[in-house]
Formats: C-alpha cells, sequence, structure tokens
C-alpha cells in the first residue's frame, strides 16, 4: 500500500474523532492523520494530542490564531506536502464521510491524479439530510458545473484523494478562501491543470454527532467566489 495521509479538518468534533481515527488507522499501517483543529471549545485537540502522545501515525496542527474550514485545509494540504506521502485524502470528521470509502479512493489513484467520493453519480446519494440540503447541493452543483465549466458532479464534495504532487503544484500558498469555498478553489486548479479527475458513488449521512457550522452566509461567500476563481484563476495558474 502507497503511503496515504488522511487530512481531517476539525471544529467541535470530538464525539466523532473517539471513533473515527482509530478506524481510519485500522485501514492499514501506511495510513497516518493529520488533525487541523482550531481550538475547538469542546477539547477536541487535546483528544486529539492524547492521541498522538500514543500513536506516531497521528499528527495534530492546533491552530489558535485562525479560524476557518479554509485556511484549515491549506494548512493541512500543506503539511502533507512536507511529510512526502504518496497520496493524501480530506474528508469531514462528522462521518459524512464515511471511512469505508477510503479504500475504493486509493484503488482508483493508480489511473487518476484526483478522486472524489461523489452522491451525485450513478450509484451515490444522501440519506438523512432534509430536503433543503439536499436541495441547496443540487442548485450549488449546477451553478458551480455553469460557472466553471467543469464536468464534474459533485463539485462540492470534500471527500477526495489526491496524489502529493498534485497538492504540490496547484498554489496552495496564493489561494484565497478562508471558508468551505476552498472545496472548488482546489478543485478549480486541479480541473485549470489539466488533472485526470475521477468521481466514485458514496452514501453520504447527516453529521454523527455535534452541529453544522454551515452558515448561509457561507454559503453566499461561495457563489461569489466561485465567480471570483472562474475569472482570476485562470490567468494566475496557467
Ligand atoms: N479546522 C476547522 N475545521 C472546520 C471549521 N468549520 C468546519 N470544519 C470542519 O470541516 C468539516 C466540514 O464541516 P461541517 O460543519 O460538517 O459542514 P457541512 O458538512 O457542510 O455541514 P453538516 O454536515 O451539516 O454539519 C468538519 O470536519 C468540520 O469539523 C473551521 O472553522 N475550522
Ligand atoms: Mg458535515
Amino acid at each position: 500500500m502507497k503511503k496515504t495521509l488522511v487530512m481531517l479538518p476539525t471544529y467541535n468534533e470530538r464525539e466523532n474523532l473517539v471513533k473515527l481515527v482509530p478506524e481510519i488507522l485500522s485501514i492499514g499501517p501506511d495510513i497516518s492523520i493529520i488533525v487541523v483543529d482550531d481550538d475547538s471549545p469542546d477539547g477536541t485537540w487535546k483528544l486529539v494530542r492524547e492521541m498522538a502522545e500514543k500513536d506516531s501515525r497521528v499528527s495534530l496542527i492546533h491552530r489558535t490564531r485562525e479560524k476557518g474550514r479554509g485556511t484549515a485545509g491549506i494548512e493541512g494540504f500543506l503539511f502533507a506536502v512536507r511529510s512526502g506521502v504518496d497520496y493524501v485524502i480530506e474528508m469531514d470528521a462528522d462521518y459524512s464521510h464515511h471511512p469505508r470509502y477510503i479504500p475504493s479512493l486509493l484503488s482508483e489513484m493508480e489511473k487518476c491524479d484526483v478522486v472524489i467520493g461523489s452522491r451525485l453519480i450513478h450509484g451515490g446519494k444522501e440519506r438523512g439530510r432534509n430536503i433543503l440540503r439536499t436541495l441547496i447541493t443540487w442548485f450549488a452543483n449546477n451553478y458551480i458545473r455553469l460557472l466553471m465549466g467543469v464536468d464534474i458532479m459533485d463539485c462540492t464534495s470534500g471527500y477526495r484523494c489526491f496524489k502529493r504532487e498534485v497538492l504540490a503544484s496547484i498554489g496552495l500558498e496564493k489561494m484565497v478562501s478562508v471558508g468551505p469555498s476552498i472545496v472548488e478553489e482546489v478543485l478549480y486548479a486541479c480541473v485549470l491543470k489539466g488533472y485526470r479527475i475521477k468521481e466514485i458513488p458514496i452514501l453520504f449521512e447527516e453529521r454523527c454527532h455535534g452541529e453544522t457550522t454551515k452558515t448561509l452566509g457561507q454559503y453566499l461567500d461561495t457563489a461569489l467566489k466561485v465567480i471570483r476563481f472562474r475569472l482570476r484563476m485562470r490567468k494566475e495558474l496557467l
């Protein structure tokens, strides 16, 4: 098995990580984990620090000055690039992205540069989400596909596997997303670079423990950022 690092951005995911971290590590000896936690009030970082003391395959970035899914993801990816692993998986830490799909993501990497766990291709679905969230996902993906001109069904999926070289080449340091629009920013950079991207079906389930951090403002921010990516990134990256 190739060396693989799983990057988990976390905010108040203590109850999920108790089970998720051992479950991911049990997939194989070549899997390690980096948790990027923004000083979660529920002490997620303390739990991960204890785990890291016991197992060298677990690492923690505990951020006390910055907050945001976007900047956390960038820090995690930069750590991954430095670590020298072959593959980097990013996933939510709330069991919406179940670790049972990790072997399928990895097995596709022979033929691809990026593999996306997708709710919106044949065989993929969402379970337990309210109708409004499902509609937002559907609308957001149609909007992004149209604006970015990309041929990918689940552009908003944050469950993905990358070759390390891909992350090293897409200008992570220059990315502008503080919040969740990082998912689309990274995807668009991969598309512009011409990487081979494949989607595999996943069942996306409602988070196990805890509450969503998503706000209406974040949805609007992503909608506007997508326009900015389309206008600016093409010039910067190519
Ligand atoms: N480090 C860090 N992680 C975050 C932040 N906001 C969200 N996350 C993590 O990013 C992942 C996705 O966030 P969620 O809150 O699950 O967003 P979502 O999946 O759109 O919404 P729900 O599943 O409905 O909660 C989870 O692992 C969160 O813990 C943040 O500000 N900083
Ligand atoms: Mg979630």
